[in-house]
């Protein structure tokens, strides 16, 4: 008996995923890594200094780069990201999202973010959607970042939900794979090989409501 959803932030609620890519592959360049489609689609849902990691594990430079240097790069990528999100409006929701929300509160589900982003508070706020949700997992407080299933976990545990009771909705591959960890039913939206174990697929947020999701429930 599903009571609540959890959702993810970039790619999901928000047109950031975008951004996130420019300023990744501004870094990629930088450190002479060659910037494919499918690292951008890898990137998706990993936490920064994971991205970073990525990112240098791709070039074949992990070793090259100590902490410091690390924490340089990461800093230098946000302070490019919050540059391009600055002047977020209402309008950079994705479409259809602002209706979803609209359509669950008003069926009287409670709702919940799990973003990988320390920026998702920001970001809420630049879009006018926080009142929609009772709770934004601090991504700080989990023990691991996505694919681990401990910021969906803690998604349904802020709405004193069991997993079971809860959908969770993704852009990433790795967002997928948290959301099915913990044990719940997850909605994939976007790319179908990236987003191949979602219990239910959307190619776009366009498509999201709560008529379509019950209608391929699974059995
Ligand atoms: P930040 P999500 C994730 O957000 C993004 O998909 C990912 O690209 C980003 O690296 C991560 O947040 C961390 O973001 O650098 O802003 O803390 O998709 O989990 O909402
Ligand atoms: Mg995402």
């Amino acid at each position: 008996n599903i009571k609540g959803f959890a959702f993810d932030m970039d790619g999901v609620l928000a047109d950031t995923a975008k951004f996130h890519s420019i300023a990744w592959r501004q870094i990629a360049e930088e450190v002479g890594t060659t910037w494919t489609p499918e690292l951008a689609e890898n990137l998706k849902g990993i936490d920064r200094m994971g991205s970073l990691d990525l990112i240098l594990t791709t070039g074949g430079m992990a070793d090259e780069y100590d902490l410091a240097a690390r924490e340089a790069l990461a800093t230098k990528k946000n302070d490019n990201y919050r540059n391009l999100i600055s002047e977020l409006t209402p309008d950079d929701a994705l479409p259809g999202m602002r209706e979803f929300l609209a359509e669950l509160k008003a069926a009287g589900y409670k709702m919940s973010i799990a973003s990988a982003s320390k920026n998702a508070g920001f970001i809420v706020d630049r879009l006018g959607i926080s009142d929609y949700f009772e709770a934004i997992v601090d991504p700080a407080s989990v023990a691991a970042g996505k694919p681990d299933p401990a910021i969906f976990k803690a998604a349904a545990d802020v709405l004193n939900l069991a997993p079971e009771e809860v959908i969770g909705l993704e852009d990433s591959g790795a967002g997928i794979q948290s959301i099915n960890g913990a044990g719940e039913m997850s909605v994939g939206i976007g790319d179908a090989d990236a987003l191949s174990d979602a219990d239910i697929l959307f190619a776009s947020t366009k498509d999201v409501t709560l008529a379509n999701i019950k209608a391929n429930w699974p059995k």
